[in-house]
């Protein structure tokens, strides 16, 4: 599936999931659609008969209330039948609201706990550096997680270890949970600071599949790389996009139909 289209797909199936589980997080899934959509048309090196294939590149969302994006993305990649987005949030499914690697096959570590996947993916790269494998890791931040202190932690480690297998990715969509990040707690410049903590950092089109792929094909003989993303909240539903109470709640019926119409209208090929 290209990109566009995966895109759609993931937007569509977000949205099925958001209506059916009454779920929460929808606009932060549709923030970060195109992105995951073009990791795993283009980008990721992964083999859906063996999730653990030792080639495989590692991909981690640390946003990890978005976890629908990804689930999505798994199920259209071949991880696990599509039919089980279904169950998403419901009792007993593998599909825990945040993404869970005990039950999901395709996902490297669960998160939730904002703060955490950015640090564990410098693990990850530190180690396969040191075992002196090709494999690339690839995370995706939240904006307003990057107040977390565990991230600069993560920046000064991967810089100190020229984790240059190493590329974040931050949606800087400019919502968090309760508000705009700038009013929560600001924390601007994020390619400048990044790059003054020692990454190669870049700012880009984050609904832009070309600056997208163009971003995630960047190397560096020796720093890790920062990918700052600039993205709308809800992106591709009018009603949801930059409104921040779709960061919880779940569409009925009548603005599920018409969510998905809009969808299809803007983005199915
Ligand atoms: C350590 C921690 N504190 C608080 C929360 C509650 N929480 C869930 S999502 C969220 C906002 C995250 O904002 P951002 O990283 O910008 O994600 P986005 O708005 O793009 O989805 C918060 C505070 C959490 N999951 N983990």
């Amino acid at each position: 599936m290209n990109s566009k289209t995966l895109a759609c797909q993931i937007r569509k199936d977000c949205l099925e999931m958001a209506y059916l589980s009454k779920g929460s997080h929808i606009a932060c899934a549709l923030s970060i659609a195109d992105i995951v959509a073009v990791l795993y048309s283009d980008i990721l090196k992964f083999n859906p008969e063996d999730p653990k294939d030792d080639k495989r590149d590692r991909f981690i969302l640390s946003k990890g209330h978005a976890g629908s994006a990804v689930y999505s993305a798994l199920a259209r990649s071949g991880f696990f039948d599509p039919e089980i987005l279904k169950t998403h949030y419901a009792n007993g499914s593998i599909l825990s609201g945040h993404v869970s690697h005990k039950t999901v096959p395709g996902i490297e570590i669960s998160t939730g706990a904002l703060g955490h996947g950015v640090s564990i993916g410098a693990g990850m790269a530190y180690a396969l550096k040191l075992n002196n494998k090709e494999n690339r890791v690839f995370v995706i931040v939240g904006d307003g997680e990057c107040d977390e202190g565990s991230v600069w932690e993560m920046a000064l480690f991967s810089a100190q270890h020229h984790l240059n297998n190493f590329t974040i990715i931050i949606d800087k969509n400019r919502f968090q949970a309760l508000g705009k990040c700038q009013d929560i707690l600001k924390n601007e410049n994020l390619k400048e600071k990044f790059e003054l903590f020692g990454f190669k950092a870049m700012e880009i089109d984050g609904h832009s599949h070309d600056e997208i792929r163009k971003s995630l094909k960047v190397t560096s003989k020796d720093k890790p790389i920062c990918i700052v993303a600039n993205t709308v909240k809800g992106k591709g539903v009018s009603f949801m996009e930059n409104d921040l109470k779709w960061h919880y709640k779940n569409p009925d019926e009548e603005q599920y139909k018409y969510a998905l119409r809009e969808v299809e209208s803007e983005y199915d090929q």
